[in-house]
């Protein structure tokens, strides 16, 4: 049996991910969402569930994670893909790493190109995407050292490779779409589908987004797992 609840912040279009082994309650979740804290806690405690892990998908440009409340009110511990200068975590992955809760073992993959430590989760037959493969799109690669041949790169090689029924859940959808598959996103995700990794390149080049609104306060909060309202420019 397993346990799986996903969790949406409005304000960022935030997808979060908790997944728990009801037999032995350990649980652990994806990309939280500092705002919802208490609503995650509320879970925990409903489903008489202790939280292992805080994972994060990347350094997020566009809400705090709730990597430190939970910390701190759980024990939990965070982790964080390798190279994003989070000194604070108490893990940083690798390539096929793995996080272990109760008797389910979730493995990392490297997908950089949103920022370069960009990791998915495969857990079962889901991945957590993060910002790398979206529903219908992806994570944009004009910010926080993002690179669009790299982006390509981790999707088509990383991603599209693994079984078509694979699920996919992104770390953000925009459209009120909350999940997708493998084989779903190589026919139809229309910035990827037919094209080539130039012709990608391009088309991330021209895309002329704005600048996220909350950025300059969530990255350096983010560097520091969370935690706000501390001056420490290191982000350790
Ligand atoms: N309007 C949103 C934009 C957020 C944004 O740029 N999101 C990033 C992820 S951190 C992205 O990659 N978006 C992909 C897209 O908009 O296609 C905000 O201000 O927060
Ligand atoms: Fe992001």
């Amino acid at each position: 049996m397993i346990l799986f609840r996903q969790f949406f912040d409005p304000t960022s279009s935030t997808l979060s991910h908790l997944l728990a082994d009801p037999l032995t309650g350990d649980a652990v979740i994806i990309d939280s969402v500092k705002e919802h804290v208490g609503a995650y806690i509320t879970f925990l405690q409903e489903q008489e569930l202790r939280l292992a892990w805080v994972l994060e998908t990347h350094v997020h440009a566009d809400h705090i994670t709730g990597a430190a409340g939970l910390r701190e009110l759980t024990g939990a511990r965070s982790a964080i893909g390798a190279g994003g200068g989070v000194g604070c975590a108490d893990r940083v992955l690798g390539d096929g790493d793995t996080v272990v809760f109760g008797n389910e073992l979730i493995r990392v993959i490297p997908t950089p190109g949103h920022t370069p430590s960009c990791v998915t989760y495969q857990w079962r037959d889901r991945l957590f995407t993060g910002d790398a493969l979206m529903i219908g799109g992806c994570g944009r690669t004009d910010f926080q050292g993002g690179d669009a041949g790299t982006l390509y790169d981790s999707i088509t090689e990383r991603l599209f490779v693994l079984p078509d029924e694979t699920l996919v859940y992104p770390g953000h959808d925009y459209r009120g779409a909350r999940v997708s598959c493998i084989g779903q996103e190589k026919v139809s995700n229309p910035r990827l589908s037919g094209r080539s990794r130039d012709e990608f390149i391009e088309l991330m080049a021209n895309l002329d987004l704005p600048r996220p609104r909350m950025i300059d306060e969530a990255l350096p909060a983010n560097l520091r797992c969370g935690r706000v309202g501390e001056h420490d420019i290191h982000g350790a």
